[in-house]
């Protein structure tokens, strides 16, 4: 049923992962995964109590708050979960020491990341605590849950001074119950997140953007009846069925009365959870369906009635699948013209909180600026705000999870990760209707270990949410010999992906002239469809360069690589998507060139205040003419 008998496998091994020292926490904490924790899906449209807004920090470079010196338990006088009046208790008893005063620590707001908070926070990469003080809701009735929409990378959860849990990923929600734990007025929440990456993490230490660490998604004290819907998902099958999964959690699961109502179509489908909780109807779409597509992303009001719960989303019903090398939506062939996008938003100093405000602000450049119907959102699952917000807008999505680069392929702990983090992301958004494309990998070394790595998780895709299409960004080889550029898809695990993804950077890591480009040769798949997951070039906004051949990092080189690149991608038969990198500038320790690059990847098409660059105009007019020709 919907929580994966599979994964089972996953919440065993994963709590064996804590493996690095460094993120030893005592064995009474719960991992939150999949299987373990509530999944409380549609969260955000729950009511609840919104606990972003002031916190104090305190930070933990040696860990002291995790281990004693000698690795045993922590030091009591190190504990900065503990819910104690620091100066209080030092005033009244001097054989009492403490090394942190939470509630005198400095203040930050959540979410955000702390590197943006000081100056000496800017490359810290380690443990911070957080800690703030809230009201319980009164009266209080029913199950309270603390669920988190993302902290990055470890996190452990603390609540009046009582271990509630932990978990392991930095872009997924979680959520931990805390009913007996909360008490009348009062209450106190101490967050530990720790960012730093290891070889055994996913994503590795080593990426081409800013690790954000902290707490950078919402943190909200939600409330649900004693049994609710806790997982739920509504869509329209391959088939073009409406089908409908959900699962009750409580006393009262089992072998009880559900609806699915969604009143503009006066659907009322009826039926019983199994023994189990679960509940599966399908049947033919009403009539009167609207199909959500780019052009018109109709969203429709669906409720799960369960007893007291009374489960609401908004959903979007369309079909994805592939045909040949077509992709079809709702059946028709379609062209995904597309652009790729790091989860940070415009402005001088992101902090990676993504507010409904600023996912509008980038998808509005990509739907209104590009003409554009669709974004891959790079390298891990982006904020819900986000994959709401391209429902609302009408845009198709590629989700991905960091699974990029260097991997440990063959540490069953990282395979474990990246199953659990894959379906925390299917779970949270299943019910998206522009989510089109799961992605499971990002430009990864074609070896053995690494095949099978990856076979899991595409098989896990298929197993959690099998109407959309799978894909991987990958590498070709080229022929070091061929006279024009020529490379060859040799990676066997195209064979078992929907759609293949392809990352090409000639003539901007390679010495190619771009005249040469429109004339490469490629030799891929024929019967599938092929998106160029990637190609780019860095320009520095505002740095001109008239010349006939203009240097590298102006804007016109990159207008220039775009016009080519195009040139070349637009004469391969079988292409039916692009999503070029990136639209826009983005933080990334690996780029230090002082003249221009400063810390920031340059391959926007707009600079990182939002600022367009000669190449947007050059996507812009390709997409128009696409979109003119009905691609
Ligand atoms: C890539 C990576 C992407 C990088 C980009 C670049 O192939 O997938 O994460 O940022 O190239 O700019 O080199």
């Amino acid at each position: 049923m919907i929580k994966m008998q599979a994964l089972l496998a996953v919440a065993v091994i994963c709590t064996a992962s804590a493996a690095h020292a460094a993120h030893a926490t005592p064995a009474r904490l719960r991992l939150a995964t999949v299987e373990s924790s509530p999944l409380l899906v549609g969260a955000e449209l729950r009511p609840g109590i919104d606990l972003s807004g002031t916190w104090n920090y305190s930070i933990d470079p040696y860990r002291t708050g995790q281990a004693g010196f000698h690795g045993e338990s922590p030091d009591p006088g190190q504990q900065r979960w503990r819910d104690v009046d620091v100066r209080a208790a030092m005033a009244n008893d001097n054989r009492v020491l403490y090394e942190f005063d939470m509630a005198h620590s400095p203040v930050t707001t959540l979410p955000s990341s702390w590197l943006t908070e000081a100056a000496e926070l800017r490359h810290y990469q380690g443990l911070i605590w957080y800690q703030r003080t809230f009201k319980a809701p009164a009266p209080r009735a029913g199950r309270q849950f603390l669920r988190f929409g993302a902290a990055n990378y470890w996190t452990v959860v603390y609540l009046n001074g009582h271990a509630v849990g932990r978990h392991e990923g930095g872009f997924t929600p979680f959520a931990f119950e805390v009913t007996q734990l909360l008490r009348d007025g009062d209450n106190q929440i101490t967050v530990g997140v720790d960012s730093q990456a290891t070889p055994a993490t996913v994503p590795p230490p080593v990426t081409d953007w800013e690790n954000y660490g902290g707490v950078t998604r919402p943190v909200r004290l939600i409330s649900t009846p004693e049994t609710y819907v806790d997982d739920a998902w509504v869509r329209l099958t391959r088939q073009g069925m409406l089908a409908v999964d959900a699962h009750l959690d409580g006393g009262r699961a089992a072998h009880s009365p559900v609806h699915l109502r969604i009143a503009e179509l006066g659907l009322d489908l009826a039926g019983t959870t199994d023994a189990q909780g679960n509940w599966h109807a399908i049947r033919a779409v009403p009539r009167a369906l609207v199909r959500w597509s780019p052009e018109s992303p109709k969203l429709y009001e669906v409720g799960i009635d369960a007893g007291e719960d009374h489960w609401r989303d908004r959903i979007g019903f369309r079909t994805v699948e592939t045909r040949g090398a077509d992709i079809l939506l709702n059946g028709k062939p379609i062209f995904l013209r597309g652009i790729s996008l790091h989860e940070e938003e415009i402005g001088p100093n992101p902090t990676r909180d993504m507010t409904p405000d600023a996912a509008r602000a980038l998808l509005g450049e990509v739907k209104d600026g590009l003409h554009g119907n669709y974004v891959r959102l790079a390298h891990y699952p982006h904020s819900e705000a986000m994959t709401r917000m391209a429902d609302e807008m009408g845009l198709l999505v590629w989700s991905e999870v960091p699974v990029y680069w260097l991997v440990a392929w063959s540490n069953p702990d990282t395979l474990a990760t990246a199953r659990n983090m894959l379906a925390e992301n299917i779970l949270r958004d299943r019910n998206r209707a522009s989510i089109a494309i799961w992605s499971v990998a990002n430009e990864t070394p074609v070896n053995e270990a690494r095949n099978a790595f990856l076979r899991q998780l595409v098989s896990d895709v298929r197993r959690l949410d099998d109407s959309r299409l799978v894909s991987a960004a990958l590498l070709v080889d080229r022929d070091p010999k061929a006279s024009v550029p020529t490379m060859t898809m040799v990676d066997p695990l195209a064979e078992v992906l929907d759609v293949v993804a392809i990352n090409t950077y000639n003539g901007w890591y390679t010495a190619d002239r771009l005249a040469d480009l429109p004339g490469s040769v490629w030799h891929l798949p024929a019967g599938k469809p092929l998106i160029f997951s990637e190609f780019g070039a860095d320009a520095k906004a505002g740095f001109v360069d008239e010349r006939a051949a203009p240097r590298k990092f102006s804007e016109q080189y990159q207008a220039d690589y775009y016009r080519k690149t195009l040139e070349m991608a637009n004469r391969i038969p079988t292409l039916r998507g692009l999503s070029p990198w990136i639209l826009k500038d983005f933080r990334s320790p690996r780029r230090q060139n002082p003249d221009f690059q400063q810390g920031w990847n340059r391959k926007g098409l707009i600079s990182e205040t939002g600022r367009r660059k000669l190449a947007f105009q050059v996507l812009a007019d390709d997409y128009e003419k696409k979109q003119a020709a009905g691609r």
